[in-house]
């Protein structure tokens, strides 16, 4: 079954207004590879999300980098998912490391807003890593299976998620892992949701990398059969995003 190949940008916490116009007047006017090839999804912080999305080019999509757990209600500060669908973002990008450990987001935490903003309609990008640490110790296919377990003992259908594993080591340190140590975990994660969740799930579910991905960098990384696309951070927010996209041919 071929998977399309997915380039998300998560433009985390930066960007003005005039900046994030800029970078779509890039994106917009850039020469990339058709619809039928590659998905493009950027996440702009949230309240920029509707300007991005009334002047983005048609063919790509955007994201919401965080989302509730639940129905909204009493939740300073909050963002329900029932919002986004209302404003008409299809997409949401949860559990990211940046939240689970500056933020102290636990895999069950994350697995219920993977349940709930499903459940409402939206496209999840659920995120998965270790941190060096567990990395040296051995443990890097526990952490991304219990990661991938919370969301999987809440969610019966796949379709419309996106597994990004991103080794917390390779974030935004400029230090990307190798072909190789992206396909191994890959490998596994798909192996996780053939023996978890079904061997259609495990053939059909997109398994991207993110951690310092770039112009230089994204063409190896891509060749791996596992690979199914990128989670861009800071990449993203640069003209080269374009190259990042080529990579999907
Ligand atoms: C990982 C990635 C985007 P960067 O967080 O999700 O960021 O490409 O800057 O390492």
């Amino acid at each position: 079954m071929s998977r399309k190949f997915f380039v998300g940008g998560n433009w985390k916490c930066n960007g003005t207004i005039e900046e994030v116009k800029k970078i779509v007047t890039t994106l917009n006017e850039a020469e990339v590879p058709s619809e039928d090839d590659v998905e493009v999804v950027v996440s702009p912080p949230f309240v920029f999300l509707p300007v991005v999305k009334t002047i983005l080019r048609s063919d790509f999509s955007v994201a919401a980098q965080n989302c509730w757990a639940r129905k909204g209600g009493a939740f300073t500060g909050e963002v329900s998912a029932d919002m986004l669908i209302n404003l008409g973002i299809p997409w949401v990008i949860l559990g990211h490391s940046e939240r689970r450990l500056l933020l102290n987001e636990s895999n069950e935490f994350v697995g219920d807003k993977v349940s709930y903003a499903l459940a409402q309609g939206l496209k999840v990008i659920a995120c998965v890593g270790e941190t060096l640490e567990q990395r040296e110790s051995g443990s890097t296919m526990a952490v991304v299976a219990a990661q991938t377990k919370a969301i999987a003992e809440r969610v019966s259908n796949w379709s419309n998620i996106v597994l990004a594993y991103e080794p917390v080591w390779a974030i935004g340190t400029g230090k990307v892992a190798t072909p190789s140590q992206a396909q191994e975990v890959h490998f596994n994660l798909r192996k996780w949701l053939q023996d978890n969740a079904g061997a259609e799930v495990a053939l059909s579910t997109r398994i991207i990398y993110g951690g310092s991905v770039n112009g230089a960098n994204c063409r190896e990384l891509a060749a791996q059969p596992d690979v199914d696309g990128f989670l861009v951070g800071g990449a993203s927010l640069k003209p080269e995003f374009i190259d990042i996209i080529k990579s999907a041919t």
